[in-house]
């Protein structure tokens, strides 16, 4: 298993539309490893294949992992199938935006269905923090980022400081 670098915004590479996977095999059981160690490092509670810099339809949750415990689960070629029209707001994070929190509003139930590891279909109704982390990540899979349901006027502060914290690292 390896750590792989987390990109961060604006990294182009974040705004890929990422495709399908076409057969579950151990090339993407390794990835989903890689990416759960990659995941754990950084000390976050989901993960896109994107974010490491591979465009595929992949992601990774573990929500024990704030109770210090691991429940790691991965969910491929995942699709929202129903969502609720009652919304709810939640404070996210993002591993590609450092340091910056704000509240977002999403549908606040979801079914979604996805293949497993072993390649089978699987069904899964979600509220509370797996529907808003499961929202999240898969907004990740079409190029979307939190920061894309902000106002353009938070988003244009924030993607202004997180440039000139990427100018300053380079010339330090
Ligand atoms: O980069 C990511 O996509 C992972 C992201 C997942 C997420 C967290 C919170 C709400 C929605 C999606 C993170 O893990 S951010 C870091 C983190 O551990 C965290 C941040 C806020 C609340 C809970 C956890
Ligand atoms: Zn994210």
């Amino acid at each position: 298993m390896t750590i792989r670098p987390i990109l961060t915004a604006p990294d182009p590479r974040l705004k890929a539309v990422s495709q399908p996977v076409g057969k579950v095999d151990d090339e993407i059981r390794r990835l989903i490893a890689d990416m759960l160690e990659s995941m754990y490092a950084a000390d976050g509670i989901g993960l896109a294949a994107v974010q490491i810099g591979v465009a595929k339809r992949v992601l990774v949750m573990d929500l024990a992992q704030a109770d210090g415990k691991n429940e790691p689960r991965a969910f491929i070629n995942p699709k929202i199938v129903w969502a609720s029209d009652e919304t709810a707001k939640m404070e996210e994070g993002c591993l590609s935006v450092p340091q910056i929190y704000d509240e977002v509003e999403r549908p606040a139930r979801i079914r979604a269905e996805y293949l497993d590891e072993q390649g089978h279909k699987q069904t899964l109704e979600a509220d509370g923090l797996l529907a808003c982390c499961l929202q999240h990540e898969m907004d990740h899979l079409d190029g979307v980022l939190f920061l894309d349901h902000l106002s353009r006027l938070k988003r244009t502060m924030i993607l202004r400081k997180l440039t000139k914290a990427k100018k300053l690292k380079e010339t330090a």
